[in-house]
Order: C-alpha cells, then sequence, then structure tokens
C-alpha cells in the first residue's frame, strides 16, 4: 500500500508531534527539509540557522533509528526546490504519496501554503501547548479586554502547577512584588550550559558560513544545543544554579554579563527539543525540594504557562493581518544602527552587538532598550516586527508577533497590553549598568547631551495624548508632564525633534 508524506518542520523536532502520532512507521515517510524559503523569507540570524539544520539533521537520523523512513533534503542538494510544498511535491513524485501528514505551523504564511498545496495535506493541531486554539477563544470570547494575568490563572487550575488544593501555592498567584531587584555589581555567574559542536554541527556551521555570510549576526562561537539531550542538559544546569535568582533579577541588565539568571532555553522549547511540562515541573520540584524560593519559580512558570500560551492564543484570534498593525500610526524607518550597532547610546548599542553576538538577548532587553526605542521613536511597527523576527534564534511569528506588534509596541491598540511599555532614561538607570559608560547624560532632561530617551519619552506621550491621556495607568505621567513649566515642556519637544531629524537624515545619534 502506498504510504503517506509525514512533514516534520524545522520546529518541530519532537516524538511527541500530532503528525508523527497520526502516521504509521511501516509505509509512511517522513519529509525534512533545509529549504532557502525557510531559511530567507526574514534574514535569519547564522546561528539560528545553524542551530535548526543541526538540530534537524540530528532528529532526523533519531527518527530513523527509531525505524522511520526519512526523506531528507539538504541544502545544497542540486534538486532542491527550496520551498516546503516543493519538496512535498517532490516526495509525493518519488514515493507515489497521494496525501500529507503535517501538523499546523506557527506562521500563518506557511499555513496558507499547505492549504494550496496541490497534494492534500492534512494539517493536525499542534497539541505540543497547553492551551488550544478553542480553548483560547472560549477563554476570550465575551471578555472586554483580554488579560494575561486572568488567563495564567486558569492555567494554572488546569495544570495544577504550584497549586495547594484549589489555592495557589503560598497564597498568592503573583510574587512579581519580590522580584525585579536592580542590577547586582556582580554577579559571578557565568549564565547557561555551552555545548561544543559535534562533526554533524561543525559540518552545518561550514555551510551556513558559506551560505549565509551576509547576514547580520555573527556565528562563531557556537554552543547551543542541537538535540534533545543537550537541551535537557542546558535545562538542569539552569534548574540548579540560576533558577534560584532568576526572580530577583528578572528584569536587570549588566554591561558585564548577557545572560544574567535567564534560562536561555526558548530557542530549546520552541524547535520542540522540550516541552512545557517537563520544564515547568522541574522548576516546581526544585520548590518543593527547597532548592528555589516561590518567588523564582512562580515567576518562570508563569512566563511559559502565562505569557508563552497567552501570545499564541492571541496571535491565532486575530490572524494574519495581525503583524501590519499600526496603532499609533508610526512610519519612521527602521535605523541602521539596528543592524551595525553603531549608535552612542550604549544601551541601545550593547543589546544590538549582543544579538548579532548571541542571537539572544533577554526580555527586558528586547522590550525596555530596543523595542522601547523604536516605539519611542515612532518607528514603523512592521519594520520593527522584521527586524526581531530576523534576529533571534527563538523567532517564530506565533510568538515573536504579539510580543512586538502587542507588547512591545503597542501596534494592535491594546489587545496585548492595557498601556504601552514606555520610559525614559531613568529606568534603564535604575536596572542596568548601561548609563555609567554612555556618551549621553541620563540625568539631562533637554540638549545635545541629554539622554535621547528622556525627551522622547515626553515627546511620545505628547504626541498620543488624545490617545493615553485619559487611560488612568497613565494618568501619573500626564501629571507630571503637564507639571513642567512650558518652557521645559517645549525644550524636550525640540530636542525631540531634532533628534528624530538626525535620525531621519541618517545622521549620527
Ligand atoms: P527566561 O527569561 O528564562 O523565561 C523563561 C521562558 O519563558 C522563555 O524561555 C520563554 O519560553 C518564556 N517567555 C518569557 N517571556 C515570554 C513572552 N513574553 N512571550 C513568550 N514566552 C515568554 N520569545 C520567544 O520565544 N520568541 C520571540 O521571538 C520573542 N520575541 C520577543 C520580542 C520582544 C519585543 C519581547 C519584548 C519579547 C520577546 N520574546 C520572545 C519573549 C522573551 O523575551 C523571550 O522568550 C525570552 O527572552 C527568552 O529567553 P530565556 O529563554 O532566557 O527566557
Ligand atoms: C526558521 C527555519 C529555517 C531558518 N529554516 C527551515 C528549513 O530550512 N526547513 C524547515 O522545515 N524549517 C525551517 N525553519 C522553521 C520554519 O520557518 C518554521 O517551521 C515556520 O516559520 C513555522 O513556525
Ligand atoms: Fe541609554 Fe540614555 Fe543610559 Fe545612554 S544615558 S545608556 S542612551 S538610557
Amino acid at each position: 500500500m502506498v504510504g503517506r508524506l509525514i512533514l516534520v518542520l524545522g520546529d518541530q523536532l519532537t516524538d511527541e508531534l500530532s503528525a508523527l502520532r497520526e502516521g504509521d512507521p511501516s509505509r509512511d515517510i517522513i519529509v525534512m527539509a533545509e529549504v532557502m524559503g525557510e531559511a530567507s523569507y526574514v534574514p535569519h540570524h547564522p546561528k539560528k540557522i545553524a542551530f535548526l539544520f543541526a538540530a534537524m539533521r540530528k532528529f532526523a537520523a533519531h527518527l530513523e533509528a527509531k525505524g522511520w523512513r526519512v526523506r531528507y533534503t539538504r541544502l545544497d542538494d542540486p534538486d532542491n526546490t527550496h520551498t516546503i510544498p516543493g519538496e512535498l511535491i517532490r516526495g509525493a513524485a518519488e514515493t507515489g504519496a497521494v496525501e500529507v501528514l503535517a501538523t499546523e505551523p506557527g506562521e500563518f504564511r506557511l499555513i496558507a501554503a499547505l492549504e494550496e498545496c496541490p497534494i492534500p495535506v492534512h494539517q493536525f493541531p499542534d497539541d505540543r501547548f497547553l492551551c488550544s486554539h478553542a480553548e483560547f477563544d472560549q477563554w476570550a470570547e465575551g471578555r472586554k479586554e483580554l488579560r494575561m494575568e486572568w488567563f495564567y490563572r486558569e492555567m494554572r487550575r488546569k495544570t495544577g502547577l504550584l497549586m495547594e488544593g484549589d489555592q495557589p501555592a503560598g497564597g498568592k498567584w503573583n510574587y512579581d512584588h519580590d522580584n525585579r531587584k536592580p542590577a547586582p555589581g556582580d554577579i559571578g555567574f557565568n549564565g547557561p550550559l555551552r555545548h561544543r559542536p559535534d562533526a554533524g554541527t561543525e559540518a552545518v556551521l561550514t555551510l551556513v558560513a558559506s551560505r549565509f555570510a551576509g547576514n547580520f549576526g555573527t556565528l562563531d562561537p557556537f554552543w547551543f544545543a542541537t538535540d534533545r539531550d543537550g537541551a535537557l542538559a542546558a535545562l538542569d544546569h539552569f534548574i540548579a544554579h540560576a533558577l534560584p535568582r532568576f526572580g530577583d533579577f528578572q528584569d536587570a541588565m549588566l554591561d558585564g554579563n548577557r545572560f544574567l539568571y535567564h534560562s536561555v532555553i526558548s530557542m530549546y522549547l520552541n524547535a520542540g527539543l522540550l516541552g512545557w511540562r517537563e520544564i515547568c515541573e522541574a522548576a516546581e520540584g526544585a520548590w518543593r525540594s527547597g532548592k528555589a524560593p516561590l518567588n523564582a519559580v512562580e515567576g518562570f512558570v508563569r512566563q511559559i504557562i502565562g505569557w508563552r500560551e497567552f501570545m499564541r492564543g492571541i496571535y491565532f484570534r486575530q490572524g494574519p493581518d495581525y503583524t501590519r498593525m499600526n496603532a499609533l500610526g508610526h512610519d519612521r524607518k527602521l535605523p541602521e544602527f539596528y543592524w551595525t550597532a553603531d549608535t552612542a547610546m550604549r544601551c541601545v548599542s550593547r543589546a544590538v552587538e549582543q544579538t548579532r553576538d548571541e542571537a539572544y538577548a533577554h526580555h527586558i532587553q528586547r522590550l525596555m532598550v530596543t523595542g522601547n526605542f523604536a516605539l519611542l521613536a515612532g518607528i514603523d511597527p512592521h519594520q520593527v516586527h522584521e527586524w526581531y523576527l530576523a534576529v533571534y534564534a527563538d523567532a517564530y511569528e506565533w510568538v515573536e508577533a504579539p510580543n512586538v506588534i502587542g507588547m512591545s509596541q503597542f501596534a494592535d491598540g491594546g489587545i496585548v497590553g492595557s498601556k504601552p511599555y514606555v520610559s525614559g532614561g531613568n529606568y534603564i538607570n535604575k536596572m542596568s549598568d548601561y548609563c555609567k559608560g554612555c556618551s549621553y547624560e541620563v540625568g539631562e532632561k533637554s540638549g545635545d547631551k541629554a539622554c535621547p530617551f528622556n525627551y522622547l519619552y515626553w515627546a511620545f506621550l505628547h504626541r498620543h495624548r488624545d490617545r493615553f491621556g485619559r487611560n488612568p495607568r497613565m494618568a501619573q505621567m500626564y501629571r507630571t508632564w503637564m507639571a513642567m513649566s512650558d518652557d521645559r515642556r517645549q525644550a524636550s519637544l525640540d530636542s525631540a525633534d531634532a533628534f528624530l531629524a538626525r535620525l531621519d537624515r541618517s545622521a549620527p545619534v
């Protein structure tokens, strides 16, 4: 009997995949393909491409060892059609298969391409997530506002994670009050577990170095895990060494320490090498055995069963046009320094340099440095979205777009958040040590030496006063603005105009 093709995409590298469960190893053939269509729809960071190709090759070998037949196309295969549908058509022609089983991709772009494929593709739900599309829609239906905190409590009840009966462990749902301490002087911890590339990964690194040399991002040193065992070891390392202090310094930024106590597992989780449940259970276990405090463990679990699931729910509920939303009408071009790090704003240049070197920045760098600047400067949110989708090893539209279009740029007009995440330089100064080495003065509010975040912040509030002026969560900010003298307000607006004019001329800033 002619079997079917089973598509396994680069971010679906798990035995738990719904399409694999539906398949039959005795007659079906797995299709995996390294294609330029996926490797170039945005200029991905070379580390992201290398990570996925190396992990795809190892997962293919793992499936073969389990008895599956795998039809694997390498990037330099001369017959490569360089699209996923093209490889399915080629696979069908070679094997006689007339049907494809797939797990729903994480981007509408690819869902549509599979729907349009001339061979019927049956897309099964991606049940690697805690909350299905239907469950999220049911939760969201009829609510005036969708707020993560309420959704998160449902997920806690559903999973039983950190619950004592029907009550939250320790009596509170959220321990953020105990988190978010400013940056410590020196943390004496060197971050995530680094892996030495094996021969298979080295071969991929050579390929990526030759084919993607022009992309933003450095390939060496490459230390990501590229299989499940390596990812599990990275998780263990985080739970044992970093989780206990994760909460305290979750929002801190240090020039000399790029990872602080973050887990650096998002690329493994999003690609399928780890699952949400095993991660959260490991964290809960650390708390129950007295190895990590509740504020750290609750904060960490919330990111995964709260924010991550909430963001995915928003993406699929909003549909393919979400990435084109631009509620604030921002249309400035993304500055070149997002690719070169060439700016005197030390916080921005350090965040971009780190992104270039690691394909990683932690949440507050993404939100309150590069994201905050883009929002204050009125950059076109779609260009911001494409930058974030390209430069991080964990970026796929289902999670990146709601974080960028929604949380960071407020381009969705308040679907993800009730107010924009904006701040002046004070916040960055409090949470980091960037300002000490900056050529701008964080204490200055206007003029050539003043920190641009300061006057851009006030100019942003002024520009959008009709929209935000009556938002109760922003009332204090507007009161402070209105309490300033006319001269001071005007000086801030003039400084912002002059800065933005320099930005528009691509003059150094
Ligand atoms: P930790 O700080 O250790 O957190 C643990 C885990 O929680 C993460 O691995 C991640 O899976 C999850 N998590 C935390 N915050 C979020 C969030 N807001 N949304 C979804 N999951 C979350 N995350 C991505 O996975 N892919 C992206 O493309 C992405 N783009 C972002 C863009 C912007 C502008 C912002 C503000 C955030 C973005 N995030 C994205 C969320 C978050 O910044 C990253 O998940 C996190 O920095 C990954 O590092 P970590 O594994 O060390 O996370
Ligand atoms: C991100 C990515 C890259 C760089 N390359 C491939 C690839 O060659 N083959 C593949 O199957 N998947 C790749 N991916 C991941 C896909 O882009 C991802 O599955 C979709 O964006 C949906 O999330
Ligand atoms: Fe960034 Fe302003 Fe601090 Fe410079 S002074 S590092 S621009 S916040």
